[in-house]
């Protein structure tokens, strides 16, 4: 595989590293290609229990699409191809492991779909937010349009698409686009830590939460509340939750087994 994105497991902790610095590590072919395989990877894997996606280099999470590669219209028969294909963002909808954007300097575009397709975004002083499609001439496609609304609200949503104007990282924290900030510095230690706490935390808990808030997000409250009992009912009945009330008897970390 192309080491243009790069996964690295550790303590429990997948890193997807979007790994074409001297590009903003702009989304390329590889990247398209190689990030869905990798998230596929990290789920697969039962080592796994966190995944946390970053850009390499200093200055960028992830400028966008690759320009470079906007050279030719493409073909009623292309453009069927790639729906038929898997959608490229599609990868973080199948996993079910928590998933951390850790976000530095620019976060553009295609970038800003990535982080908006993880379930928390953790953003440095330095990081710059925005969704320059429209002066491009296409619209936010990887999911943009459907994520910035339900993560932002309409309001929040329709500016940013409609403008292209980018926000800076307290901005981003005043809308929700994220829920953590920190120094540029401090990124990488604040990211681990919180990926650490998520990757200690019951296995099946965590996926169920998460699918929970999701799915939940689609449904009327009131399947809403009907999805979110049964999956607790399901949690009642495993190994985990019982651990965890006997190591907080017993005054003992929990030892958790994902059963
Ligand atoms: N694609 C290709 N190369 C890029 C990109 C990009 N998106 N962004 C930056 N680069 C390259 C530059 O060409 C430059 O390369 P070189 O050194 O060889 O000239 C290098 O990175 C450094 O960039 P700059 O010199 O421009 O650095 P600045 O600090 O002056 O500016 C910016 C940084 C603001 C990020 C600027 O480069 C910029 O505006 N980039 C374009 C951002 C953009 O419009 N992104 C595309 C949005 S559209 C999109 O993402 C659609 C998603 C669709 C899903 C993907 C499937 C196709």
């Amino acid at each position: 595989m192309s080491d243009e994105v790069l996964m690295l497991v550790r303590e429990g902790v997948a890193w997807i590293t979007i790994n074409r610095p001297a590009s903003m590590n702009a989304i390329n072919n590889a990247v398209r290609e190689g990030l869905p395989r990798l998230l596929d990877q990290a789920q697969a894997d039962s080592a796994v229990r966190v995944v946390v996606v970053q850009g390499a280099g200093p200055k960028a999470f992830c400028a966008g699409a690759d320009i470079s590669e906007f050279t030719t219209v493409n073909s009623l028969a292309q453009d069927r191809q790639r729906r038929v294909h898997q959608h490229w963002v599609s990868g973080f909808d199948r996993i079910r492991k928590p998933t951390i954007a850790s976000i530095h300097g620019y976060c553009l575009g295609g970038g800003l779909e990535i982080a908006l397709s993880c379930d928390i975004r953790i953003g440095a002083e330095n990081a710059l937010f925005g969704f320059p499609e429209t002066g491009l001439g296409i619209l936010p496609a990887a999911g943009g349009t459907q994520r910035a609304s339900r993560v932002l609200g309409l309001g929040q949503a329709l500016d940013l698409v409609l403008s292209g104007e980018r926000i800076d990282a307290a901005h981003a924290l005043r809308i929700g686009l994220i829920s953590r900030l920190c120094s540029v510095d401090a990124l990488p230690a604040q990211t681990q830590a919180l990926a650490e706490r998520l990757a200690g935390k019951p296995p099946l808990a965590m996926e169920m939460a998460k699918e929970a808030v999701h799915q939940g997000h689609e449904m009327s409250l009131t399947a809403g509340l009907r999805l979110e009992a049964d999956l607790q009912s399901l949690l009642l009945n495993t190994e985990d939750r019982l651990e965890a009330a006997a190591a907080f008897r017993e005054k003992r970390p929990p030892k958790f087994t994902g059963q």
